[in-house]
């Protein structure tokens, strides 16, 4: 079914632009356009977008439509801009393309506005704790710096005259629409399977990530993660972080019996005063220091707001312990690679970790984690959608047990956990099959875990 409201635009007027999605990148895209008196129509492939009826009071006289793409309304447009959860493989959107109509999204029409630089993160996993962590380094330093972009504010909405610099978190659909980033630092912190429901193979997931490449002054790049390096076309010097420290990289270093952080084999910090647990978070921190230097931070404030970071909410984030079992958050471990790096980061062998997981698989390899449960002692207790997928692809070296709820899942943890396990929510799956999202699925367990602390 297709709704159409309000029309009172003129189609095939020559500059009109279509808006595809309402969601909140819509909407900064359709606010940003009407600041700029540009046209534009707004469509949304389902039959009941979410913000309808405030798109309609804010915008009354825009044409909307709903349900499946109407190929005639977007022929009738000379710029397509398309929310970053729309494929751009969609058929009327391939119509529209071959028709030679440019498809873009709402990071592209951000770069051709913004007048500061930018530093650019993505990657599979870390891209939030990154981000977060650039921009309090350089608010330390007094730099007037506007943080967003899949991390929480749409670009668009950040556009402002007096900002020094953007640091801007950015996924793989967004990547996919932009023409050239240009950015003045850019980088992808890793890169393990996600979004295969989404692209037909890794190649092309990849291949989406490696955008953010194009244009970059300098490129931060993983040591340790081949797939993240940039091809040979790419002109930009690279930095490295990750591993042992080395010239030209961020690294660690050995002083005295002391392990430190380093840019070349200058000692910075010992690992010992980051606040952030775990061999992901030491890579975390030499990323952002790499990242902010290339910016032109200046050491010392990045070094003393990175003594002061705590983390976000949702990553291995610690909630209490009862009789001897400590509980942790990693919600946001929503793919494989995530809940790997907790599990590394968590595991206490040879006492056991009971990882409660499972949810919406998007199309993942589960074999990919046997081989750490059966080495870091893990049980599982699986919930959601593909519990059942998951319980065949681990084996039978792994013991699972399966429950209804969240809920059922941290009772049953707990029942069968004895003093000196940890309990870890790190799904390795997306939220919605039994969630709004993952912060509402995070506090759920933090409700359930205080639950029983009380009891
Ligand atoms: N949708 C339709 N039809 C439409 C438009 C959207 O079915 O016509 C569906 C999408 O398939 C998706 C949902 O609606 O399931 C939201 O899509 P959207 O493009 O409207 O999303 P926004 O609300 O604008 O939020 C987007 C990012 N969402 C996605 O990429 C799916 C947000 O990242 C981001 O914070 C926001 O823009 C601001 O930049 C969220 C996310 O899950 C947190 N990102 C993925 C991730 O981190 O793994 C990539
Ligand atoms: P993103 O925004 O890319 O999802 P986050 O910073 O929100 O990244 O972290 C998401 C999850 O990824 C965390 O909960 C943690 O399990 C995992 N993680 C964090 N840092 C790393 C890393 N360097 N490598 C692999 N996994 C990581």
């Amino acid at each position: 079914m297709r709704g159409t409201f309000a029309v009172s635009q003129m189609i095939a007027t020559s500059n009109l632009k279509a808006i595809i999605g309402t969601g909140i990148t819509g909407l900064s895209v359709a606010r940003f356009l009407a600041q700029q008196q540009q046209a534009f129509v707004l469509l949304d492939t389902r039959d009941n977008p979410p913000n309808l009826a405030a798109v309609q009071a804010e915008f009354p006289g825009v044409r909307v439509e709903c349900g499946a793409l109407n190929a005639e309304t977007l022929l009738a447009c000379h710029e397509i801009i398309v929310s970053p959860g729309v494929a751009v493989a969609t058929p009327a959107l391939v119509q529209a393309r071959e028709a030679g109509i440019p498809i873009i999204g709402d990071i592209e029409l951000f770069v051709r506005h913004a007048r500061a630089p930018m530093v650019a993160i993505t990657g599979s996993n870390a891209k939030s704790t990154v981000t977060t962590l650039v921009g309090e380094m350089a608010k330390a330093a007094g730099i007037q710096v506007a943080v967003g972009g899949n991390l929480g504010t749409p670009a668009l909405e950040l556009l402002r005259d007096d900002i020094e610099l953007y640091v801007m978190e950015l996924s793989s659909f967004q990547l996919e629409t932009v023409n050239k980033l240009n950015a003045k630092v850019a980088t992808i912190l890793n890169i393990s399977a996600d979004h295969l429901d989404r692209y037909p193979d890794m190649r092309a997931y990849i291949l989406a990530k490696l955008r953010i490449y194009f244009g970059a002054e300098n490129i931060v790049v993983n040591r340790n993660d081949i797939l993240t390096h940039p091809p040979l076309a790419v002109g930009a010097k690279p930095v490295y972080f990750g591993g042992r420290a080395d010239f030209g990289a961020f690294g660690l270093l050995d002083r005295d019996g002391e392990e430190y952080l380093a840019k070349n084999l200058t000692p910075l910090l010992p690992a010992r005063e980051l606040k952030i647990r775990g061999r992901h978070n030491i890579d975390n921190a030499l990323a952002a220091l790499a990242l902010g230097d290339a910016a032109g931070i200046p050491m010392a404030a990045m070094l003393g707001a990175l003594r002061e970071f705590r983390g976000l909410r949702h990553r291995c984030e610690y909630v209490a312990s009862i009789d001897g079992v400590e509980f942790y958050n990693d919600s946001k471990g929503t793919n494989i690679g995530a809940t790997l790096a907790a599990i590394n980061g968590l595991a206490r062998v040879p006492s056991r970790l009971f990882v409660i997981a499972g949810g919406d698989g998007k199309g993942q390899d589960f074999t990919e984690l046997t081989a750490s449960l059966v080495a870091s002692r893990c049980v599982l207790v699986l919930i959601g959608r593909d519990a059942p997928l998951i319980a065949s692809a681990v084996g039978e070296q792994v013991p699972v047990h399966v429950a209804q709820t969240l809920k059922d899942a941290v009772n049953l943890s707990l029942a069968l956990a004895t003093a000196g396990d940890a309990v870890l929510l790190s799904p390795a799956c997306a939220s919605f099959d039994m969630f709004k999202n993952y912060e509402d699925r995070g506090e759920q367990f933090c409700v359930a875990v205080q639950e029983r602390v009380t009891l």
